[in-house]
């Protein structure tokens, strides 16, 4: 009785870690690193891009596969083109991609808004009455200091997230940038952070996720309909945006989950 006991634990242990492996395998094949736009509430996904490894680097995103990208070189009037264009897919390995071999780089050259690149996320359906938009990305701030805009479907802001150079960087702002400010989220330009946005468009929740660590906005949210994401500089320089990478801890935790389940299955038939 007891050889079989320890027989039958140690195939279930293999058991187990096949599991690991395979559950592990699998996932990453089949969920390679993404820029996600979700309603939360109604758990629709609203944009959904690869991280740019179906796209050529050197050129502007190709269509993802919910929602749409808009890249635009130039905001503001007096629009001209830039060389080289400042928003482009690329596969530079330097600083080098978060998930996979593509991300994307938004170069600002100058303070001229003609090389004021601007890269817009629409949203396949707006987030609209209290449902929640989850926004999630891979972002490095490099040299560069982010402007990610939230707003309607027409570019009206609703809220405004900036993450700067500089100690406190991540802030957090209404869409008139008159209410709020800094937060106490990490920031750095010299690694990818894994950003999540979650906003309702009544304005009964605004919070921002760097890396595990969240902050709530101080002030009273705008309210409105949730049609894209703007991702614009502010001063001169770089920075990046990817995919963001499925975390391995759960990865391990869900073929643990199933290595258990079996294994409670396993005794109640014996
Ligand atoms: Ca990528
Ligand atoms: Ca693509």
């Amino acid at each position: 009785m007891k050889g079989k006991t320890a027989m039958t634990l140690r195939s279930l242990t293999l058991l187990v870690l096949a599991q690991v492996v395979a559950v592990g395998w699998g996932y990453r094949e089949s969920a390679a690193g993404s820029i996600t736009g979700r309603n939360a509430t109604t758990n629709t996904v609203v944009f959904s891009d690869n991280g740019f490894e179906d796209d050529t680097a050197g050129s502007p995103p190709n269509a993802p596969a919910t929602g749409s990208w808009t890249a635009i070189q130039g905001i503001g009037t007096g629009v001209d083109v830039a060389t080289p264009f400042p928003a482009l897919v690329t596969n530079d390995v330097s600083p080098g991609p978060n998930d996979g071999l593509n991300y994307f780089i938004v170069n600002r050259p100058s303070n001229n808004n003609s090389q004021r690149p601007l890269l817009i996320a629409n949203l396949a359906s707006p987030v609209t009455g209290s449902d929640i938009l989850a926004f999630s990305f891979a972002f490095q701030r490099g040299t560069g200091s982010l402007q990610m805009i939230l707003a309607d479907s027409v570019g009206n802001a609703i809220a405004n997230v900036t993450s700067n150079t500089g100690a406190g960087a991540w802030n957090l702002f209404n869409g008139a940038f008159s209410v709020g400010g800094a937060t106490a989220l990490p920031n750095s330009g010299s690694f990818w952070q894994d950003v999540t946005l979650r906003y309702a468009a009544d304005g009964s929740l605004y919070e921002l996720t760097v890396d595990g660590q969240t902050a709530l906005f101080s002030g009273t949210p705008t309210s409105g309909p949730l049609g894209r994401i703007e991702f614009r500089t502010n001063g001169i320089g770089s920075w990046y945006i990817d995919g963001i990478v499925p975390e391995p801890s759960s990865i391990v935790l869900l073929g643990l989950g199933i290595g258990g389940v079996m294994l409670r299955s396993r005794r109640r038939m014996s």
